[in-house]
């Protein structure tokens, strides 16, 4: 009877496995679909390179990092050296250009906290928010496109994950939970801390690419494609890794003292980093390291709600990835 238990388990995990790389791949967006982000993209570049020839312009977010989903919003920013500039004066005149190409639903966002330009080509149907020097942003996007390189699992895992908290409705920052980039910093983290492990710490081998923004000096090894097959002596597969990940949240982190750092490749402290107290709006209730911009903790938008909301979540994805004969259809349940 026991052998015959085990038996069934393999199987359900098998089958767990299978239905988790069916919903990544239907996530995946198609070339066609990335085709069109390109041109789009191309659209914006000769539009402002018309009135700022010296500007240029990124992609940055989940279209550039390999975490986003099909029909997700693009997101760009639009780099000008000129430290004079004012951000509300360039975004408007950004705005009038936009508009008079028939773009539509143009609408800048001057009082937001990182202050937009947000549209839509009515060609293509995509929306896409501009924003102005947010090189760090750039930059992290690339730390994120980099890590997904290593390992496929990593955005196996993402994806699965971004999938569960959109559908939970807890990746929305301005209602105090995560947003996307923190989940995939929390993934990066989490297979890192993998025996043997899935991934390496990037910024903490010999430094390949190095630029500072903003007084910020961002390093780290980039020459990625040398480290493919870092984690195959991992044999661990998604479903298990899934499952790891809500256990890990629910039940194994350390919310009261523990930081987590994907700079350092380990779990850093509240008391070294200083985040034992709640300082100004930061309340330090689930602590991720920024990797580049370390006094910055994702965490912070988290309060005493939101964390329970938050953490009640993790324990009944935990809970139904253990007890569940079809966890899926449970898992991804709008809430
Ligand atoms: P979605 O697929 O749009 O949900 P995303 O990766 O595009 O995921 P966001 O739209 O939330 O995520 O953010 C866009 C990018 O902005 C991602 C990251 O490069 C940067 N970013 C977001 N939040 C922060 C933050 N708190 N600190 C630094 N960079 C951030
Ligand atoms: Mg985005």
């Amino acid at each position: 009877r026991m052998l015959k238990r085990q038996m069934q388990c393999r199987l359900d995990i098998n089958r767990l496995n299978a239905v988790f790389l069916a919903i990544y791949e239907s996530l995946i967006p198609s070339e066609e679909e990335k085709v069109k982000q390109e041109q789009f993209f191309m659209l914006l570049e000769k539009l402002v390179n018309k009135e700022w020839p010296e500007a240029g312009l990124y992609l940055y977010g989940s279209c550039a990092n390999s975490f986003g989903v099909s029909k997700s919003d693009i997101d760009v920013c639009l780099a000008i050296e000129d430290a004079e500039i004012n951000k509300s004066e360039v975004l408007l005149k950004l705005a009038d250009i936009l508009q008079s190409d028939n773009l539509q639903n143009v609408q800048a966002l001057t009082r937001a906290r990182v202050p937009i330009v947000k549209l839509m080509d009515p060609v293509t149907g995509i929306s896409c928010d501009i924003c102005i020097n947010n090189v760090l942003a750039v930059v992290n996007t690339k730390l994120l496109r980099d890590y997904a390189q290593i390992d496929v699992r990593l955005r196996q895992l993402a994806f699965i994950v971004k999938h569960w908290a959109k559908s939970r409705g807890v990746n929305a920052t301005y209602q105090g939970t995560l947003s996307s980039y923190a989940y995939v910093l929390m993934c990066i983290h989490f297979l890192q801390q993998r025996r043997p492990a899935i991934l390496p710490c990037l910024q903490e081998i010999g430094h390949t690419y190095s630029v500072t923004v903003d007084d910020i000096q961002c390093a780290y090894f980039d020459q990625v494609e040398k480290l493919r097959g870092f984690g195959s002596g991992n044999k661990e597969t998604i479903a298990r890794l899934v499952w790891g990940f809500f256990n890990y949240w629910a039940y194994n982190h350390d919310y009261a003292n523990a930081v987590i750092s994907v700079r350092t490749g380990s779990i850093l402290s509240k008391h070294e980093k200083e985040w034992t107290r709640r300082n100004g709006n930061d309340r330090h209730l689930i602590c991720i390291e920024d990797p580049f911009e370390t006094s910055h903790d994702l965490g912070r938008v988290v309060d005493k709600f939101s964390i329970k909301v938050l953490r009640e979540e993790f324990e009944r994805a935990a809970d139904i990835l253990h007890n569940d004969p079809n966890p899926c259809a449970t898992l991804f349940e709008p809430y």
